[in-house]
C-alpha cells in the first residue's frame, strides 16, 4: 500500500513535469512564431506598411539639374474625347482631348525627370539613400473629368489626397507593378481620400473605372530627386548632392513608355543640364517592336552657371 501510494506520487510528479514542460514549449512555440510573423511583417501582407530605413539623401553643397524636354518631328495631334456617356463629363468639358502628347512649340509636358543612378562626390551611391516621406500630401484631383496633374510624382510612403471636384461618381484605380492594386469610388461631395504607394516604381498608372479615357500616372522614388516637365518642357531637381548622375526622362508615350537618359556631373553649389528630346519613335504607339528603335540616349550637356 506505501510502495503503491510511492509509486504514485511519482508518476504524478511525471504526469505534472509533463505538463509544465508542455506548457513551456507552447510559450516558446507562441513566441517564436509571433517574432517570425514580425519580421515577415510587409513581405506576405500586402496592405502591411513597409518599414523603410530612412538615410536622408545630403543637402551639404547641393546643386541643381535644370533641362527641357522637347518632341523634334511632327507633334501627333489632341484626339477628341467623346464624354457624351457621362452627361455631367459633357457639361463640364465639352472639348476635352487626349493628353498623351502635350506640346507646345515643340516643348513637351507630363515628362517625369529623376535621378535613376550615380555616385555623389563622397563616393557614396545614391542608390542607398531614402528621403523621408514629405508630410504633406500631393493632391490628385478629378476636375472635368480628367486627372490633375496628369503626371505626379512622390516619394515613397508619401500621401496623395484624392478630391472629386465633379458632380459625379469617379472610381479610381491605381494599377501598380510593386505596388497592391487599389481602388475606390468617390461620388460628388465626397470628402478626400488618401492612398499612398510603399514601393518604388517609375510610373504606377491610374484610370477610371467609369470614364475609361481618364489617366494620371504616379512616379513613386525613393528620394525627393525628381521633377514633371510643365508645358514649357522645362524642369528643375533641387537639392542634389554634387556628384556624377544618370538621369532619366520617361514619357507615357509609346507601347509602353518611353524612357531616355542622359548623365550629368552637378558641381559642389552648381548646376548642371540635362536635356530629352522624343520624337517619331516614341509617337509609333503599338507599332511592331520589330521597328528599329531611334537611340534613347542623348549627349549631354554640362553646364556651370
Ligand atoms: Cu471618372
Amino acid at each position: 500500500m506505501k510502495i503503491r501510494s510511492q509509486f504514485n506520487l511519482e508518476e504524478l510528479n511525471k504526469v505534472m513535469l509533463t505538463k509544465r514542460a508542455r506548457l513551456w514549449l507552447g510559450l516558446i512555440a507562441a513566441v517564436s512564431l509571433l517574432s517570425l510573423a514580425s519580421s515577415c511583417g510587409g513581405g506576405g501582407n500586402t496592405n502591411t506598411e513597409e518599414t523603410t530605413t530612412v538615410k536622408a539623401v545630403p543637402t551639404k553643397d547641393a546643386g541643381t539639374i535644370t533641362g527641357k524636354v522637347s518632341f523634334t518631328g511632327t507633334a501627333p495631334a489632341p484626339v477628341k474625347i467623346d464624354t457624351s456617356a457621362d452627361n455631367n463629363c459633357a457639361k463640364a468639358s465639352p472639348n476635352l482631348t487626349s493628353e498623351e502628347w502635350v506640346i507646345k512649340d515643340g516643348k513637351l509636358a507630363n515628362t517625369f525627370v529623376y535621378i535613376k543612378d550615380g555616385t555623389l562626390a563622397d563616393g557614396t551611391k545614391i542608390g542607398d539613400y531614402t528621403d523621408p516621406a514629405p508630410s504633406s500630401a500631393v493632391t490628385l484631383d478629378q476636375n472635368g473629368c480628367h486627372y490633375k496633374p496628369h503626371v505626379l510624382g512622390v516619394v515613397v510612403n508619401q500621401n496623395i489626397s484624392i478630391t472629386n471636384s465633379d458632380q459625379t461618381t469617379h472610381n479610381i484605380h491605381f494599377m501598380p507593378k510593386n505596388n497592391p492594386d487599389w481602388n475606390q469610388s468617390q461620388v460628388a461631395g465626397a470628402p478626400a481620400m488618401t492612398h499612398k504607394l510603399t514601393h518604388a516604381e517609375v510610373l504606377a498608372p491610374v484610370k477610371c473605372n467609369q470614364h475609361p479615357w481618364m489617366k494620371s500616372y504616379v512616379g513613386v522614388m525613393k528620394t525627393r530627386l525628381f521633377a514633371v516637365s510643365g508645358e514649357d518642357g522645362s524642369f528643375t531637381i533641387s537639392g542634389v548632392p554634387p556628384g556624377k548622375y544618370t538621369v532619366a526622362a520617361w514619357h507615357e508615350g509609346g507601347a509602353t513608355g518611353t524612357e531616355q537618359k542622359v548623365e550629368v556631373t552637378v558641381p559642389a553649389n552648381g548646376s548642371a543640364t540635362a536635356d530629352f528630346s522624343f520624337g517619331a519613335s516614341a509617337a509609333l504607339r503599338g507599332q511592331p517592336s520589330s521597328l528599329p528603335m531611334m537611340p534613347a540616349l542623348e549627349v549631354p550637356m554640362m553646364g556651370r552657371h
